[in-house]
């Protein structure tokens, strides 16, 4: 076997059985193993993780299980709730913003658990004791295919090491190879700082079992078992204290299994030993190539469904880092194809059905003490890992969520009844694998009664992608019961007399004027969350044909909710009274959640609210953390401002070359989003932001192009999803839309709104688009007229190409429409 030198950077090796292209399309690569854990490479099945140094000498893969997490079941809500309730709305509506924050942090804020952690497994090391000498190093992960590859060469041998996570078999496989016989020797062992034991059971079998921690007085109850189980070809296996030697093996698949006790959010009585003893019993007898069959097909089925080509330049043929490093000055646009498709590869691998939803960093955790317990936060983080699921393909992987939204609707109940002595379900702004829904921290950011509410536009949201009546029976009474608790909560305020959420606040902000206090009632964002929660539930009572009784109380409830409002400065108000400061750079824009993710504010029927939040935004300023700028792509995208949402991603694709704290947000060498610290949100984000840039589904119509930046001048995506379970095909050239492809699922109206005009090609034709869209699926909210302040200046909203059209489409039926 010989090995050709690698001449040009982005060239082809063929040694044997050795095949590695430098980098392309769909892969991050690197010229040298992960020095950190931001430059490790992630692979999940959603249940199971790992990060992938590819370091010659001492390979290293940090693992983790979805369900190992700290504490065990437990709620936290303050018993002492109705005693104080009464006093504080008082206090809010009468100015005493501090006592009303002092008073909350006693008697509603959780008295000692503010949520448990999600937990490291630990190391999984392969010590090789004969690498020298190291060259040609090269290590990838293909997110076409979800395996990493590490090649190099040493001492004249070319090794190879393969590393993914199967969704199907449910384990880790990592295939060690070389072009020459008995060339692999390593000493292969488990580390963990929460393991109990950690031992070879026989001569090619590791195994470790650990404790969770014990959190804020809840002791620590998940236990886990992990085996690595070493199959080698040639060579022989001797067993050492901690861990199994391996001597001049050929080739070596290891199959890595972990499990835990956890059952479910309320019980812990699985067998973790059984368990994981299971999928390698499963695995073993299958070869590397049949497992990695079965995993190839489980993944690509998902990852498959949407293809997108931005175009490609020079800057592709470094590697990443570099090209995140170089990207603001440089045209790759093959990085921002990456990046999204990236976003889907993390939802596919840290969020399956049956499992837990992402949490703050997905499934890919480190630390036993994690930023902010890489828990769940709902006042967005959460739902935010969500946006791009529905539209980009993903439906299944939402289903973990809408699972734990179920979740929440049961042990919200009993938070409800003690804290408040209300019907119905409420969350706070943070939960955990144990689906707590009391205030944790402090009032100032816990305090926001809401989680709940937000969380509960994903039940029907979903709906509208799908059009299955039988999944919204069976979200229905969540939504009901969700909508039951503000009926109770509702209070109204002394003023104008509308009907508010008191306690609350605007995450996690606070206004001018309210003597350090956050908390405040009748919140902008509140106000929407109530007006789309009723309004939700409301419809889909009526096309169950459930609860004719409640439509007439919903009704008066939606006709009290306050109204949005214009400030002083011409901003759309965050609180109820005009208390902006428009100095303000906070990170969470939360009265913007009335431009996206709901469709409360377009340009198209509500300019001056358009402007008003255009202003928030231009105020704001664009730099932040990285799921802010996440957030800020779909706004700008919203507003039909694609430069500005591209000079978003810009910012977001800003090399954050160190793991650790900080205040500016941007993108590690592994992809990663840096809050700092690491936080998945900001990739789901900008995946959904790139989306919305492209296509639109919230206004009435499906909106082609509608934030097409001027340097994006050709491209195609494939396989996006629409409201009324459309399917989009979109090419376009030089900015134009050339060929649109819609394949009609549910059949019914297609309203499409195009950047130019277009025809149909067969025998269908377009109509100019009038009136109301029929296609009930496109139905858009009546919201009250704003009140504007006499002091507000408010700016022109253009809305360039007006090209709407009708068709009618049947299900299974494929259109295509063509410039004309
Ligand atoms: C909210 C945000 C923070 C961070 C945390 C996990 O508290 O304000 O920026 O994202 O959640």
């Amino acid at each position: 076997m010989t090995f050709k030198p690698c001449l040009f950077t982005f060239c082809l090796f063929i040694s044997g059985s050795f095949l590695a292209q430098k980098g392309g399309k769909n892969k991050l690569w690197y010229d040298r193993p992960a020095g950190q854990w931001v430059e490790a490479l992630p692979v999940g099945n959603g249940r199971l993780a790992a990060m992938v140094y590819g370091d010659p000498n001492k390979e290293k893969l940090q693992i983790n299980e979805s369900t190992f997490w700290s504490g065990g079941p437990s709620r936290n809500d303050n018993p002492d709730g109705p005693k104080v309730l009464d006093s504080i709305r008082y206090y809010l509506f009468n100015g005493n913003y501090k006592r009303a924050q002092i008073l909350a942090d006693k008697g509603l804020n959780a008295k000692t658990l503010h949520g448990s952690a999600f937990q490291n497994i630990g190391e999984f090391t392969l010590d090789f004791n004969n690498i020298n000498d190291v060259k040609n190093y090269y290590r990838e992960l293909d997110i076409e295919k979800a395996i990493t590859t590490t090649t190099f060469t040493a001492n004249g041998v070319n090794f190879k090491r393969e590393v993914f996570a199967s969704i199907p078999d449910n384990i880790i496989v990592i295939k060690l190879s070389s072009d020459k016989k008995n060339a692999l020797s390593f000493f292969a062992g488990f580390n963990s700082e929460l393991k109990k034991n950690s031992k070879a059971i026989d001569f090619n079998t590791l195994q470790m079992d650990g404790l969770s921690s014990t959190l804020d007085g809840v002791q620590g109850q998940v236990k886990f078992n992990a085996i690595a189980k070493i199959l080698n070809k040639g060579g022989k296996t001797e067993v050492l204290e901690n861990g199994i030697s391996v001597s001049n093996a050929n080739e070596v698949t290891i199959l890595i299994s972990i499990a835990t006790n956890f059952t479910d959010y309320k019980t812990l009585n699985n067998d973790e030993v059984l368990k994981s003893k299971k999928y390698i019993s499963e695995a073993e007898p299958k070869s590397f190539n049949t497992l990695f069959k079965n995993h190839l097909n489980a993944y690509q089925n998902y990852f498959k469904r949407v293809h997108f080509d931005l175009g490609t330049s020079e800057a592709a043929k470094n590697p990443t880092d570099i090209r995140i490093k170089n990207f603001a000055t440089t045209y790759d646009p093959e990085l921002i194809a990456l990046y999204y498709q990236f976003g889907r590869y993390l939802l596919i691998s840290s969020s399956q059905p049956g499992g837990q939803p992402a949490n703050l960093q997905g499934i890919w955790n480190n630390s036993n003490k994690p930023a902010w317990d890489s828990k769940y936060t709902i006042n967005i983080n959460t739902e935010m890992n969500y946006w791009p699921a529905e539209k980009t393909g993903l439906p299944e992987m939402h289903e973990p969520l809408i699972q734990m939204v179920k979740d929440l609707s049961e042990s919200g109940k009993e938070t409800a009844k003690t804290m408040y002595n209300s019907r119905g379900w409420v969350a706070h702004h943070n939960t955990d694998i144990w689906r707590i829904s009391g205030v944790v921290d402090f009032a100032n950011a816990g305090m926001w009664p809401m989680g709940g509410a937000w969380l509960s536009q994903h039940l029907w949201d979903k709906y509208l992608y799908n059009g299955d009546l039988n999944y919204l029976r069976s979200v229905y009474p969540v939504l009901k019961s969700a909508a039951q608790f503000y009926e109770d909560f509702l209070i109204e305020e002394p003023t104008n007399h509308w009907l508010v959420v008191n306690p609350s606040m605007s995450p996690e902000n606070i206004p001018q004027g309210h003597q350090g206090s956050a908390l405040a009632s009748g919140n902008t964002m509140d106000n929407q969350l109530m007006f789309d929660l009723f309004t939700k539930t409301k419809k889909a009572a009526e096309i169950l044909n459930l609860d004719s009784d409640k439509i007439q109380t919903w009704n008066t409830i939606i006709s009290k909710l306050p109204p949005m409002q214009l400030g002083y400065y011409g901003q759309l108000q965050e609180w109820m009274g005009d208390l902006d400061d428009p100095k303000d750079n906070h990170r969470h824009v939360s009265h913007l959640y009335g431009l996206f993710p709901s469709n409360q504010i377009n340009p198209f029927t509500k300019p001056e609210l358009t402007d008003a939040a255009r202003t928030v935004l231009i105020h704001r300023g664009d730099v932040s953390t990285g799921w802010s700028m996440g957030w800020k792509v779909n706004l700008w995208a919203k507003l039909l401002d694609g430069n500005h949402a591209n000079k978003l991603i810009k910012d977001q694709l800003t090399l954050v070359e160190k793991d650790g704290w900080g205040s500016k947000g941007g993108t590690y060498p592994n992809l990663f989003d840096a809050h700092p610290p690491f936080q998945i949100d900001g990739n789901f984000g900008c995946t959904s932001g790139i989306t919305e840039m492209l296509l639109q589904t919230q206004n009435g119509f499906i909106d082609i192009l509608p934030a097409l930046p001027d340097e994006w001048k050709n491209g195609r995506i494939s396989g996006l999803k629409t409201y009324g379970s459309f399917e989009i095909g979109i090419v376009w050239e030089n900015n134009k839309a050339k060929e649109v492809t819609i394949k009609s699922t549910l059949g019914g109206n297609c309203r499409l709104r195009t950047p130019n005009e277009m025809q149909l090609t067969g025998n269908a034709k377009l109509k100019r688009a009038e009136g109301k869209n029929p296609n009930p699926f496109f139905d858009t909210p009546e919201i009250k007229t704003p009140l504007i302040s006499k002091e507000a200046k408010l700016n022109p909203v253009e809305i360039k190409n007006e090209f709407i059209y009708d068709f009618q489409t049947e299900a299974g039926k494929i259109y295509i429409l063509k410039i004309k």
